[in-house]
C-alpha cells in the first residue's frame, strides 16, 4: 500500500517485513566489522542512539562538527560495504515513490533502545537535495515527529512501526523532523531494539 502523507512524502507500510530476516542478519554483519557507537555532537552530547554506517560513505559526529567521510573513525577502515538486501529494497521504494535511477552511496544505522531518542534536526550534510532520503524502521514501534521548514513549526506525529518504509523527497527533503523517547517493549525480530536504516545520496 502507498500513501502519499503530505507532499514529497509516501509511506510504504510494513513494505520491509517480507525482508526482515535478511535485513536483521546483514545489520549484525555490519555491526560486527563497523560496532554500533555513541557518537559525540559538536555540542559535547553524547547521542542516545547508536549508530553505524556502511557503503562508500558514513555520517560521522564529533567535536569537529557534522560530516560524511569514506572510513570509519573507529578503525580507519573503509565503511562495510552496502549489502545487497539494503540496495534493493532501498532502490525499489524509491522508485516506487518517483524516484528512479535512486543509488544511495551512504547508509546510516540507528540503534534506538529504551530511553533513546531524536530530537528535531534537518538532514543537510548531502550535496544534492534533489535525491530523497529513503528510511526503513524495524522493531519497535515509535512515535516520529514530522515538523516543517522551520524549527518552529510544530510538528505532527505518526506512528512508525516494523517494516514501515518512508521515502522523503521533494518538499519534504529538508523538513525538521525527529522521534519520540522509546518505550521498552519486546519485539520477536528485534528484541528490545528500534532499528531504522536511511539511504542518502550524500557525495
Ligand atoms: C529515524 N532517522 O527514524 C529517522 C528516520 C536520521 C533520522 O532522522 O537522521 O537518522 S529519517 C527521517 C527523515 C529524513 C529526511 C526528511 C525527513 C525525515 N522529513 O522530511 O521529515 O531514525
Ligand atoms: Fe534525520
Amino acid at each position: 500500500t502507498m500513501e502519499a502523507f503530505d507532499e514529497g512524502v509516501v509511506v510504504l507500510r510494513r513494505h520491509a517485513v517480507k525482508h526482515q530476516q535478511a535485513l536483521m542478519r546483514d545489520i549484525e554483519q555490519v555491526a560486527r566489522q563497523a560496532p554500533f557507537r555513541h557518537m559525540k555532537t559538536p555540542g559535547g552530547h553524547q547521542m542516545s542512539a547508536a549508530m553505524t554506517c556502511c557503503g562508500p560513505l558514513g555520517w560521522v559526529t564529533d567535536e569537529t562538527g557534522y560530516r560524511y567521510q569514506p572510513q570509519d573513525p573507529l578503525s580507519g577502515l573503509p565503511w562495510p560495504a552496502m549489502p545487497e538486501s539494503f540496495v534493493s529494497l532501498a532502490c525499489k521504494s524509491a522508485r516506487e515513490a518517483g524516484f528512479p535511477g535512486f543509488d544511495p552511496d551512504a547508509c546510516l544505522i540507528n540503534r534506538y533502545q529504551p530511553g533513546a531518542k531524536m530530537g528535531l534536526h534537518q538532514d543537510k550534510d548531502e550535496k544534492d537535495f534533489a535525491w530523497p532520503i529513503v528510511s526503513v524502521s524495524l522493531g519497535l514501534p515509535i512515535v516520529f515527529q514530522f515538523g516543517g521548514l522551520k524549527r518552529s513549526d510544530r510538528p505532527a506525529r505518526i506512528l512508525l512501526e516494523h517494516g514501515d518504509v518512508v521515502v522523503w523527497g521533494g518538499p519534504a527533503r529538508l523538513r525538521y523532523h525527529g522521534v519520540l523517547t522509546l518505550k521498552a517493549g519486546e519485539h520477536p525480530v528485534t528484541g528490545s531494539a528500534r532499528y531504522n536504516l536511511t539511504f542518502r545520496k550524500a557525495g
